[in-house]
């Protein structure tokens, strides 16, 4: 089976995702088309089932708005018909829902007929999505798509209450390749992080607002001043320099690694004891998903997806957007004794099990072979 996928090329969310489900689709043979206006950051090696389309971004003096969504739609147009595309899979609703329902419509008129999988992600639907500036298209897109799945049952609700929907939603959870996130001996770079035995906790994400990143630097100033512990910040964006002010302000600076952007993000993840969630909003939380699967507990906000992925009191604790000390007393109470860590850590990874991606690769194939028989 021949199958497209559309995604945003970015570090992070929907579009790792997409990376990864594409790349153990092509290990089950598959050939997987990917479109999207840059390699995606996963997509960083050769496998002959694999194959990249560049959206060029067409530039002209009349565009002050390069309209790509236009020219992602011919783009797919090009893509289905040069490979044979059984089934294009698109991931985060804006804006390539609806520049594949164009590229189906002008398809069509061809003769030529290729069902939209629509993977709805997060904030695609929570934040950006439901604002009137997209509702209508978003609604309209859903509904048309032949086939819509949501990574957690919060954001199947989510989508149901802000939006006129009458297509079923399939909520197929986020998923961890175990061959690639998992526990590594890195003794290393404990040492060099952490060389009297500190406690190292983590956060990961793309410094928007929404991920309240100034909350992990409070409640890891609180949880520094009771016990020796460092904070690695991973990851790039708007909020930086803003964080960046608060570490100085809190006098934890000297406590807190900034890594920017990292590829290898679970040799890091291995070596660390808590990871920090505070979002505002959550749909799943693959970051968290991938700590755990590395053997790191979870300290959250209860948001969204959140309470699918960390369980309270087993792999970590969920607090109240925004409660600063119920996060950092849950933290220290997992910190401050071997032996509760330890069992925290062996919960997560058995947790983070049962989203093998073994178990959750089959319900993408059903869908797809649902929509064939359809066809
Ligand atoms: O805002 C982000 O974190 C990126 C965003 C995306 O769609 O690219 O991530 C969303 O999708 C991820 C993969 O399904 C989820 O794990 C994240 O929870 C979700 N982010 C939000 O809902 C804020």
């Amino acid at each position: 089976m021949n199958i497209g996928i559309v995604c945003y090329p970015t570090f992070g969310g929907s579009g790792v995702v997409a990376t990864e489900l594409g790349k153990a689709l092509a290990a089950k043979n598959y050939n997987v088309h990917f479109i999207s206006y840059s390699q995606p950051a996963r997509l960083d090696f050769f496998n002959p089932n694999v194959f990249f389309h560049e959206v060029s971004i067409y530039k002209y003096p009349l565009f002050e708005y390069v309209p790509y969504e236009t020219i992602l739609a011919s783009k797919i147009v090009d893509i289905v018909k040069q490979n044979k595309i059984d089934i294009l899979h698109v991931h985060y609703a804006i804006p390539h829902a609806s520049a594949a329902l164009m590229a189906k419509n002008i398809l069509e008129e061809q003769g030529i007929h290729v069902p939209i999988v629509t993977t709805l992600h997060g904030t695609d639907i929570t934040l950006v999505g439901k604002d009137p500036t997209f509702e209508p298209v978003v609604s309209y897109s859903i509904n048309h798509s032949d086939a819509v799945t949501a990574v957690s049952e919060s954001l199947k609700r989510d989508t149901l209450n802000n939006f006129h929907i009458q297509k079923d939603i399939h909520v197929i959870p986020n998923f961890i390749d175990f061959s690639r996130f998992t526990k590594q001996k890195k003794e290393h770079f404990k040492k060099a992080i952490a060389p009297l035995n500190e406690k190292i906790l983590v956060h990961t994400s793309n410094f928007r607002k929404v991920k309240r990143v100034e909350d992990v630097v409070k409640v890891f100033a609180l949880i520094a001043d009771k016990i020796p512990s460092k904070l690695l910040l991973i990851g790039d964006g708007p909020e930086r320099t803003n964080i960046e002010l608060l570490c100085r302000e809190t006098g934890v600076c000297d406590r807190i690694t900034f890594l920017g952007k990292q590829e290898q993000i679970e040799e890091i993840l291995s070596v660390c004891d808590l990871f920090l969630l505070t979002s505002e909003t959550e749909s799943f939380g693959l970051a968290a998903l991938e700590a755990m699967a590395c053997e790191v507990p979870v300290i959250s906000t209860n948001t969204g997806g959140i309470p699918e992925v960390n369980v309270e009191g087993i792999t970590g604790f969920l607090s109240d957007v925004g409660d600063i000390e119920s996060m950092a007393k849950n933290a220290l109470y997992i910190l401050s004794d071997d032996s509760i860590l330890k069992t925290f850590k062996s919960n997560a990874l058995k947790q983070a099990q049962s989203f093998h991606i073994d178990k959750i690769l089959p319900m993408y194939e059903e869908v797809y072979k649902n929509l064939m028989k359809q066809s």
